[in-house]
């Protein structure tokens, strides 16, 4: 008897732990319209009508079962559940023309998948930059070690008043050869303004903070309060105190928060500040709000203060955090792949993101179905997967090395899918491209208990080292969050272990995954082109798609008048960003005018250093 007394105990926990629960959510997507920083109301996607997206909260083990209809009408759709590694399950990974087909208008998907993680991730569409347009959401698996008293979901999002497909002519444009990138209108937090989150005293308050906007990173920071970062990106790590958090679309932070302990009755109010990293902007309009002043109250009756609270905005360092169970650094890899990202014009005119000069262009047939329509022997051939698609393969189990080197005047954050990386090396911001020299006795040893993370920033003009092992047989895309930038091409594929996926996870492909691409019109056998067959068949990619052709070295004198012509007016352009229309740059036609633009934009240092060569520019104004 007294055993079985104290057996009951632990056969509950026991259940508790193995009968996970099955969440579904039947959810249509679909135009509402919606006001979420009270200056501009506009179409965005909502769920069931509903926008803000709700939380989907869920323990670890769940399954999600999330049948999505596009009720949109006029656009495709997909979802990625950022963060989740969707072992055994790549193909619910979401990105589409990666790993599955756009799931066109009337057509619904089910998602359909178990959660082995915990902590702070997001869901959103991967088609595009749609969800710019507001189909992005938190997901939250809770954290049963972790204690405090009150939680809270913050998101953080730049906010555009256009369309993003509209945005995305506007910005793959000849008229903006420089790829200057749309300027958000807003910043929101939790999807408004000037948001209150009640506080109570001495308790401990949970924050999670997630970057779900397009382009721009964000400062948080608290008056009267101090954090401690218990989480980044879904990596548990060891409490790290900190004054200014600095999160970059794709990341998330949670930390803690302690109410003030010795408060009286008059407790007064306090500051949770947030503020756009404008370094990130070509130019920065006067009525752009860069700051959004939000409330931590602890006393309904006492007022909330108006004024920005300002501080130094020096955020922590997240190289300098060690995760919780301290994972020793992966020693020595055994595949490296080196990128440099550059930005670049093509031959139509239009201002191109490239890795080692090649910019991602979507196969006809997406990624996945290639390896699940290949046979053995073939589907280990990266040649298959095409040659404009930046696809690496790797081998399981190998530790992988991925440098990335920024040869941009800007920051960039990436993200991989299925997979927290290590940070291993990351360089500070430089004045021209610095790339990675491995072995270089200057650098810093590699941290022993690196920090790890799904989204990692790559300093302007640096570079950063990351370390993962190839254990999770998939399909993932590498990626710039910025997702501007995704647009540009600004990607690569990671087919990882492609014999074990075929083996083990093409018997699992829901027949929903082929109904898609049917209804779409999208082919889902053959390699990068279309086609299939025979061996050699297999590896003709004639009529894959390609990237336009280089610009032509030295300009023709109809080739320099069409180039001043779209210089000008884009320069134009960018100083009419805000509007950011085409009707702004077709007003600009005299000669004078453009040179007049050209000389004032030339002060702005990313124009000198575009890749039309700063020796062009100057002489075209007559500048040094
Ligand atoms: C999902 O909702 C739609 C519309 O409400 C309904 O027609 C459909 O039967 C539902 N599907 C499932 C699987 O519950
Ligand atoms: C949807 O995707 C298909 C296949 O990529 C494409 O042909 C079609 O133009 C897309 N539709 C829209 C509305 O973007
Ligand atoms: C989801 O996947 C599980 C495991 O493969 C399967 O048992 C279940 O039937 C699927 N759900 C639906 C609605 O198809
Ligand atoms: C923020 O909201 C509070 C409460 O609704 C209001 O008193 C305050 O004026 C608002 N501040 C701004 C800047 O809108
Ligand atoms: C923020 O939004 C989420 C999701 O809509 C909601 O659960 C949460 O309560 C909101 N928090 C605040 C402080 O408004
Ligand atoms: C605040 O909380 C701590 C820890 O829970 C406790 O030791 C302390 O007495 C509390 N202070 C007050 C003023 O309640
Ligand atoms: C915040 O941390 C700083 C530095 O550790 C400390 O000086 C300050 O007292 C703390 N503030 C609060 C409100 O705990
Ligand atoms: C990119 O192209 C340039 C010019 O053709 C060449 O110098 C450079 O080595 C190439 N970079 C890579 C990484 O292939
Ligand atoms: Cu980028």
């Amino acid at each position: 008897m007294m055993i079985l007394w104290r057996i009951i105990p632990i056969i509950a926990l026991l259940i508790r732990l193995t009968v996970a629960k099955t969440h579904k959510f039947n959810l249509t997507a679909s135009w509402v319209k919606a006001n979420p920083d009270g200056v501009f109301e506009r179409d965005v996607i909502g769920l069931n009508g509903q926008w803000p997206l709700p939380v989907l909260r869920v323990n670890q083990g769940d399954r999600i079962e999330l049948l999505l209809t596009n009720g949109l009408g006029n656009a495709n759709t997909s979802l990625h559940f950022h963060g989740l590694f969707q072992r055994g399950s790549s193909f619910m990974d979401g990105p589409e023309m990666v790993t599955q087909c756009p799931i066109s208008p009337g057509n619904s998907f089910l998602y359909n998948f178990t959660v082995d993680q915990v902590g702070t991730y997001w869901y959103h569409s991967h088609s595009g930059a749609q969800y710019g347009d507001g189909l992005r959401g938190a997901i939250v698996v809770s954290r049963p070690d972790l204690e405090y008293d009150f939680e809270e979901v913050i998101t953080l999002s730049d906010w555009y008043h256009e369309k993003s497909d509209i945005l995305h002519h506007k910005f793959l444009n000849k008229y903006n050869p420089t790829g200057a990138e749309p300027i958000p209108q807003n910043i929101l937090m939790n999807d408004s303004r000037n948001i209150t989150i009640s506080m109570h005293r001495n308790a401990s308050h949970h924050l999670r903070f997630i970057n779900m906007g397009l382009e721009v990173s964000q400062y948080v920071w608290l008056e009267g309060h101090n954090m401690t970062v218990v989480e980044v990106d879904g990596v548990f790590v060891e409490p790290y105190e900190a004054q200014v958090l600095y999160i970059a679309v794709g990341q998330r932070i949670s930390v803690l928060v302690r109410g003030i302990e010795d408060i009286d009755g008059s407790a007064r109010n306090y500051r949770l500040m947030q503020r756009l990293d404008e370094t990130m902007l070509d130019v920065v309009p006067d009525d752009l709000a860069l700051f959004g002043i939000n409330h931590l109250v602890y006393n309904d009756a006492a007022p909330l203060i108006t004024e920005e609270f300002l501080t130094d905005l020096e955020p922590f360092d997240d190289f300098e955090l060690t995760t919780l169970d301290r994972t020793p650094l992966l020693e020595d890899y055994d595949y490296q792949i080196q990128v440099t990202m550059e930005m670049t014009n093509l031959g139509d005119g239009i201002n191109y993101a490239t890795f080692n000069n090649v910019t991602y262009v979507a196969p006809k047939v997406p990624t996945l179905m290639t390896v699940f329509s290949a046979d053995p022997d073939i589907v280990t051939n990266a040649q298959i997967y095409g040659s404009n698609t930046n696809t690496f393969i790797l081998q399981e189990n190998e530790i992988i090395e991925l440098v990335v080197n920024n040869f941009d005047d800007n920051k960039h954050p990436f993200h991989l899918h299925g997979h927290q990386f290590q940070v291993v090396r990351r360089s500070e911001a430089y004045e021209n491209p610095t790339p990675y020299n491995e072995g270089s006795p200057s650098y810093d040893a590699f941290p022993d208990f690196p920090m790890s993370r799904d989204t990692v920033i790559v300093n302007t003009n640096g570079h950063v080292v990351l370390r993962f092992k190839a254990n999770n047989p998939g399909v993932w895309f590498f990626h710039c969050h910025l997702d501007w930038h995704l647009e540009q091409g600004l990607a690569l594929v990671l087919v990882e272990a492609p014999l074990t996926l075929l083996q083990t996870q093409k018997e699992k492909l829901p027949s929903n995954h082929i109904d898609c691409c049917k209804s779409g019109e999208v082919p889902f056998r053959g390699n990068a082109a279309g086609r299939f067959g025979t061996p050699s068949e297999w590896l003709d990619l004639s009529g894959e798609l390609l990237q336009p052709p280089p610009l032509p070295p030295g300009f023709t004198l109809k080739g320099y008048v069409a180039f001043i012509m779209c210089v000008g007016a884009a320069l134009y352009g960018l100083y009419s960003i805000y509007e950011y229309g085409m009707e702004d740059v077709v007003g600009l036609t005299s000669e004078t005018e453009v040179l007049e633009s050209l000389s004032t934009a030339l002060r702005k240092d990313r124009f000198s250093k575009s890749h039309y060569g700063a020796d062009l520019l100057q002489e075209l104004t007559g500048q040094n």
